[in-house]
């Protein structure tokens, strides 16, 4: 040690002269009270210079693990040799899709009593596991959140009124209307008839009442237009249907009758399967160009039931119920490969098309509508109940997976495959199976930059809830995930469901909000994303209905007396038959 080096002249030990001394120089064996305490200065400054580099220089280990962890949430992550795994790329996917046979043949051998138990205990086991990890929500802000929300929606409907008016939807950043093939080359409004009933639930009476007038005024079916009889009925007839009961105004029934008078023309096919798109002016239907073998497609021909049974009740013609009565009929008739039903059937010669299930688009909604066609009918149409329980059972068997990583997923079945990929449109399942799809469906929000989730998600190779292809990265103001929460938060009243909507809310509020209204955004793992310009009618039916839902008393349509048709539009549960006699 060379401390008297590094000691200031005040410190060092000197020769001192005192009177009547000798001229020799001589040493103190002590030191005086003033030197002892420099000395105590000096070591307490030492001391907490050893303190601060230890607290404050930077720590390699820690950052490290953040940059991990950004890498594992942002980037595709696939294990390689030089990260010292000893697995290629090829044996990790062929040790996949072993793993994935051989769960499924492990699924076949069980007896379906086994396969119930088995469900159940896993249900109870993810609702106990979620308790154990969750440390709980952390507070709602003190805000009141339904006002938020009413002015999200205030601010998409006077942009659309401002920009877009009579259109089918609005372009936010053009500022000018939109539309696109579903609704054919026609002004029918779309936005107004989807927007109004969430209007009435808002209290926003103004806005309701011009709607009202436009409809009353414009809304015209004769032109010369080929539209989708799936999007047509779930958008506007169930839009009509909802307004009519929540206002009792006559005018909304009126034209949903008038509209389904013009799509009843294609159920006329061979089979009774109705096209997917009709003419409305001349009544010739036909299929989409893209589906397998001229087929019509599961989700849009099963999503008929509701609002027909509620136009046969409403007006005492029995033509809408015997038409959809007929398609559930048929669909019992047929076999299915594994218990499942296929996306594809060919109205003109009743066969299946391409083998492919999936409870994202193209047959999501079928399913949702047997087990609401049971709910709706006061829980009497226990035909419908069968049919969802078999078709469940078959999902729970051979689609729904857990993740490496402990998610539980839905899957997609193609030509004897089980695809590890779930889409944005299947997160409305979370709602119906209530088995911790909510939970994987919020990780896909959480595991983005901009918290708001990608139209599709993988579970393979490494992958957990992110997606990959840059065609799936985009959200276009889609509700299924907030139509779960809303659901989950009704069950069970867990504010955690609160909490994942709040921060979806202001995502949507921070990302996809420009001065024209609200955009969907093309990449959600970007910080700077851009904008796909559309402003879907959607996002005013469902995504801002069900937000305001879950932050709203559960007596603002309650479940016991209100069913939500696949578009968010509520109906009453029918406590009286269709020949009006009341249970
Ligand atoms: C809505 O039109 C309906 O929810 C439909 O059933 C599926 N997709 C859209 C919203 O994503």
């Amino acid at each position: 040690m060379t401390t008297p080096a590094l000691l200031p002249l005040s410190g060092r030990r000197i020769p001192t002269l005192s009177p009547g001394a000798s001229s020799f120089p001589h040493h103190r064996a002590t030191l005086r009270l003033s030197e002892k305490f420099i000395l105590l200065l000096i070591l307490s400054a030492f001391i907490t210079l050893c303190f601060g580099a230890f607290f404050f220089l930077p720590d390699n280990s820690k950052h490290k693990r953040f940059d991990l962890g950004l890498e594992d949430v942002l980037i595709p992550h696939i294990d390689s040799p030089k990260e010292g795994k000893h697995e290629s790329l090829r044996d990790k996917i062929r040790a996949d899709h072993e793993r994935a046979l051989q769960e499924a043949k492990e699924k076949l051998r069980k007896s379906r009593e086994e396969l119930q138990a088995e469900i159940q205990t896993e249900k109870t086991k993810v609702v106990e596991d979620l308790k154990k990890k969750d440390p709980g929500p952390k507070p709602l802000p003190p805000v009141r959140l339904p006002l938020c929300v009413l002015q999200m929606m205030k601010h998409a409907w006077d942009s659309y009124r401002q920009y877009g008016w009579g259109h089918n939807e609005l372009k936010p950043i053009a500022k000018k209307g939109h539309s696109t093939n579903i609704f054919g080359n026609s002004q029918l409004g779309a936005s107004i008839v989807d927007a109004l009933d969430t209007l009435f639930i808002m209290g926003l009476q103004d806005e309701f009442k011009d709607g009202q007038e436009w409809i009353e005024q414009n809304l015209d079916f004769s032109a010369n237009a080929e539209v989708s009889v799936f999007e047509v009925n779930i958008r506007f007839i169930g839009g009509l249907l909802a307004a009519y009961y929540l206002s009792g105004q006559e005018v909304f029934k009126m034209k949903a009758v008038a509209l389904a008078e013009k799509l009843i023309p294609a159920f006329n096919t061979p089979t009774g399967i109705p096209w997917a798109m009709v003419n409305l002016k001349t009544g010739v239907g036909r299929n989409w160009g893209w589906a397998s073998a001229g087929s019509s497609i599961l989700a849009e021909f099963g999503t008929l039931h509701m609002e027909f049974v509620h136009l046969t009740y409403l007006t005492g013609n029995p033509v809408y119920y015997q038409k959809v009565m007929h398609i559930r009929k048929l669909l019992a008739k047929m076999d299915r490969p594994n218990g499942l039903y296929p996306n594809y059937l060919n109205p003109r010669t009743g066969r299946w098309g391409q083998h492919h299930t999936s409870v994202g688009g193209l047959g999501d909604s079928f399913y949702e509508y047997l087990l609401k066609a049971w709910l709706m009918s006061d829980k009497t149409d226990v035909e419908a109940r069968k049919a969802y329980d078999d078709a469940i059972e078959a999902i729970e068997r051979h689609l729904i997976r857990k993740s490496n990583g402990g998610l539980t997923f839905i899957g997609e079945w193609k030509n004897g495959h089980l695809e590890r990929k779930m889409g944005h449109l299947a997160c409305f399942a979370g709602g119906m199976l209530a088995l911790g799809i909510a939970h994987t469906c919020h990780e896909s929000y959480d595991r983005t930059v901009l918290k708001l989730g990608p139209e599709a998600f993988k579970f393979d190779s490494g992958l957990e809830a992110v997606a990959v292809r840059q065609n799936e990265k985009y959200y276009i103001l889609r509700p299924e995930v907030i139509e779960t929460y809303w659901y989950m938060w009704r069950f069970t009243h867990d504010p955690k469901y609160r909490q994942w909507g709040w921060e979806a809310a202001q995502a949507i509020d921070r990302f996809c909000r420009v001065s024209g209204g609200f955009s969907g955004v093309k990449d959600v793992y970007s910080s700077n994303p851009t904008y796909d310009d559309v402003q879907q009618s959607f996002f005013l039916a469902e995504t801002l209905k069900y937000l305001y839902l879950l932050f709203s008393n559960d007596d603002l349509l309650p479940l016991e007396t209100w069913v939500f048709n696949t578009e968010a539009h509520p109906l009453p549960v029918q406590r009286c038959g269709l020949d009006r006699v009341c249970f």
